[in-house]
């Protein structure tokens, strides 16, 4: 063999090292990262998760992903990420509170942090500065109230027979600002406010909504129609759910969603129920943006703002299809 060809040959498989996917070298230098969820039995997050290792896999990085839904299961994951060498995580914590504790812990470890949906708040009260990324929640709910009016003026109900059933989670700022934003529009449209009844759910999923709708639904017994909105789409589901049970058509029900990944199934329904759409926000790109934003981080120094805010579209049962296709929720 002449020299030169033999040199060819030795750069050839050094860069083949690199390049084959799962060799021992880019294992080596392979960064990991953690991707904990407080519910990851909802939907929505495990939409984020999809999106993240989707980001993992075009960057080269890995993704451990765990369910956290309590504050020792954070801190037992953030062991079990050191332990696996991982250098930050993203978190939607089960409990904003936990912010300091969580941020201790992280920085014990050098670890970086990028909150998502929920954000942590200090002993004083603030919100802390750690990068976020979460819904502008007040702007979604602000569609939604005008939505609903809008909605309600086609159908021609008359304001004197309707209601507004409302399910909160004020303890939590990102959703009691979709439902006051929500409450905001539909006031200024004109519908009075004390036709808009509020219940407080004691968990921010399908069964606590039901729960506190049935509470709404039996206390006043005089409202024939219905508007619906919540904190998510859970939040409205559930409050579709108690309707029924009370013997309400869906001719009879206004009800909008936020989310998109929970309430998919529900448009999907041959006949329609009462929920008529949801403002469809992309769950499994604000996962990939997120492992991006600490990827780039870890890997390149490149700082992640601190507060990036998210989206949404209303969606119908008539438009939700084309929507989420194109977003590749659907096939
Ligand atoms: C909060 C809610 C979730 C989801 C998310 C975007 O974390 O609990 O259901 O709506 O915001």
């Amino acid at each position: 063999m002449k020299r030169g060809s033999f040199l060819r040959l030795v750069v050839i498989a050094t860069a083949g090292a690199f390049l084959v996917p799962g060799c021992a070298n880019r294992d080596d230098k392979q960064i990991t990262i953690g991707f904990l969820v407080k519910m990851p039995e909802e939907p929505w997050f495990q939409n984020e998760i999809k999106g993240a290792r989707k980001c993992g896999e075009q960057y080269g990085f890995k993704v451990v992903d765990i369910g956290v839904p309590d504050g020792d299961k954070v801190l037992a994951a953030i062991d079990n990420l050191a332990a696996q060498g991982a250098k930050g995580f993203v978190i939607c914590t089960p409990d904003v509170r936990l912010g300091p504790a969580i941020m201790a812990k992280a920085e014990s470890y050098r670890m970086k942090v990028i909150t998502v949906d929920d954000q942590f708040v200090g002993a004083d009260g603030a919100f802390m500065e750690v990068p976020y990324m979460g819904m502008a929640a007040r702007d979604i709910g602000r569609n939604i109230g005008k939505y609903l009016w809008d909605e309600m003026q086609k159908r021609g109900w008359e304001i004197g027979e309707t209601g507004a059933c409302v399910v909160t989670y004020d303890q939590l700022d990102t959703v009691r600002e979709r439902t006051e934003g929500a409450t905001e529009s539909l006031t200024a449209a004109g519908f009075p406010v004390e036709r808009i009844h509020r219940a407080p759910e004691a968990t921010i999923d399908q069964p606590g909504a039901f729960t506190a709708a049935n509470v709404i639904l039996t206390q006043h017994p005089g409202v024939k129609k219905w508007l619906v909105y919540s904190v998510n789409d859970e939040g409205v589901l559930g409050s579709v759910r108690a309707l029924e049970n009370h013997g309400f058509k869906p001719d009879d029900i206004i009800a909008v969603g936020i989310g998109g990944s929970t309430s998919l199934s529900e448009l999907e329904k041959p006949d329609p129920t009462g929920f008529v759409g949801t403002v469809f926000v992309n769950s499994i790109e604000e996962g990939y943006k997120t492992a991006e934003m600490l990827y780039k981080w870890i890997a390149e120094g490149i700082e992640p703002p601190l507060d990036t805010r998210t989206t949404g579209t209303i969606v119908t049962r008539e438009t939700y299809r084309q929507i989420m296709t194109e977003a590749g929720f659907l096939e």
